[in-house]
């Protein structure tokens, strides 16, 4: 198959494009605006494929995003394109409007152009896939999990904007009858990963000797996914995925922040022991907590394991000590991101008058 897939230089949009290159037959289309969080370096090791082709552009441009598809001619459109990071979202909500919902609009405007264009097989192949959050189903307690018929509650600027973006995609699919797909999934964590979110940001301020900031006392719960594994998963939806069908996409693998603090520091004493022989747990620092916090995501994933047959493959244990491993190894990859866009200071804290 053809798959256009938007944010495909991100995280999880590139674990995505490395996937369908490596395995299997598929051609792919990237296309991205290269924001702050886009990176062609994870790219690399794909790119020379004759399969791989990409293009810079804003899924806001209504021209470029038309003219993706007409010289494309995708069979999937795989929607990952957003802004992503609940912080900056706090900071700046105006890009995640403009990106996560006006974007995702002009896209299935542009989507629905297009496949109303299309015959026979062609159209009947068809997929929009839209890839979300569990953050849009709000916050739990200390039981349960979110379901497909979950209610939305999304609680912050991102949250809201993967809401909006969501509503907008089950409207084009219902009213239009072009052939969506939707997959809320829940925290990613990975090679690649921007240095922004927790897990990377742990890691690499570690290893500088910096405090390790956690917010509040550490105890909000996150249902931990390896990217690898929500790759797989995105193939199986928008391979076999029923028209018009939400599934959810969760690790199985709840932690508290300062669990997860604490297993990187525990790997990291193992593999790269720093020099005082102090444990790097004592660069824990518990910092103001985020504005709004949502307390816990945990996920349902029993409707993608029973239909589709998917499963994660990776525990929470196998997947940190990779992934610590991978930014051991990879360290020019996110030195670059730290010399010229980021360098893991603290983002999102509200300050009133
Ligand atoms: P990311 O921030 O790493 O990557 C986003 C990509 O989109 C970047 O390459 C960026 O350049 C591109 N982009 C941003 N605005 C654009 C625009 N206007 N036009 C074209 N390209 C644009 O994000 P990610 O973590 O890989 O997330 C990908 C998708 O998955 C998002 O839709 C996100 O909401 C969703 N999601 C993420 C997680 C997670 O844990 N990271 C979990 C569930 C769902
Ligand atoms: O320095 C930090 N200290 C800290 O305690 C950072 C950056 C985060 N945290 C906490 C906040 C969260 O409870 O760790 C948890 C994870 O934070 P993030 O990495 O910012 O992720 P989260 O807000 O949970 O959202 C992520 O998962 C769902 C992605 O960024 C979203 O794009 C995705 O939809």
């Amino acid at each position: 198959m053809r798959i256009l897939v938007t944010g495909g230089a991100g995280f999880i949009g590139s674990a995505l494009v490395r996937r369908l290159l490596d395995h299997g037959e598929h051609e792919v289309l990237v296309f991205d605006k290269l924001t702050y969080a886009g990176n062609l370096n994870s790219l690399a090791s794909v790119s020379d494929s004759p399969r791989f082709s990409f293009v810079q552009a804003d899924i806001c441009d209504a021209a470029a995003v038309q003219g993706a598809l007409a010289e494309f001619r995708p069979d999937v459109v795989a929607h990952l394109a957003a802004e992503s990071h609940v912080d900056r979202s706090i900071d700046g909500p105006d890009a995640f409007i403009e990106t996560n919902i006006v974007g995702t609009f002009v896209l299935l405007n542009q989507a629905l152009r297009y496949w109303s264009g299309l015959s026979g097989e062609d159209k009947a192949r068809f997929r929009f896939h839209h890839i979300s959050t569990d953050e849009v189903f709000g916050a739990l307690g200390e039981d349960g999990y979110f379901t497909e018929e979950t209610a939305y509650d999304p609680r912050s600027p991102y949250s809201a904007s993967k809401a909006g973006s969501d509503h907008l995609v089950r409207a084009w699919g219902h009213t239009y009858g072009l052939p969506v797909l939707v997959t809320n999934c829940s925290n990613n964590y990975g090679p690649y990963h921007f240095p922004e979110k927790l897990i990377p940001l742990i890691i690499i301020r570690a290893l500088k000797g910096e405090p390790l900031p956690v917010y509040g006392d550490g105890s909000n719960v996150r249902d931990w996914l390896y990217v690898e594994d929500h790759a797989r998963a995105l193939q199986a939806v928008f391979e076999r995925g029923s028209v018009g069908e939400t599934y959810n996409i969760g690790g199985g693998a709840e932690r508290k922040n300062i669990e997860v603090v604490r297993a990187i520091c525990g790997i990291l004493d193992r593999v790269q022991p720093r020099a005082d022989g102090v444990s790097y747990a004592d660069q824990i620092t518990f910092v103001t907590d985020r504005p709004g916090h949502d307390y816990r995501y945990a996920i349902d994933a029993s409707k993608i394991q029973s239909n589709l047959g998917w499963s994660p493959s990776v525990t929470f244990e196998e997947g940190i000590e990779r992934t610590i491993r991978w930014y051991l190894e990879n360290k020019s990859w996110w030195q670059e991101i730290l010399d010229g866009r980021y360098a893991t200071q603290r983002l999102g804290v509200v300050r009133n008058g």
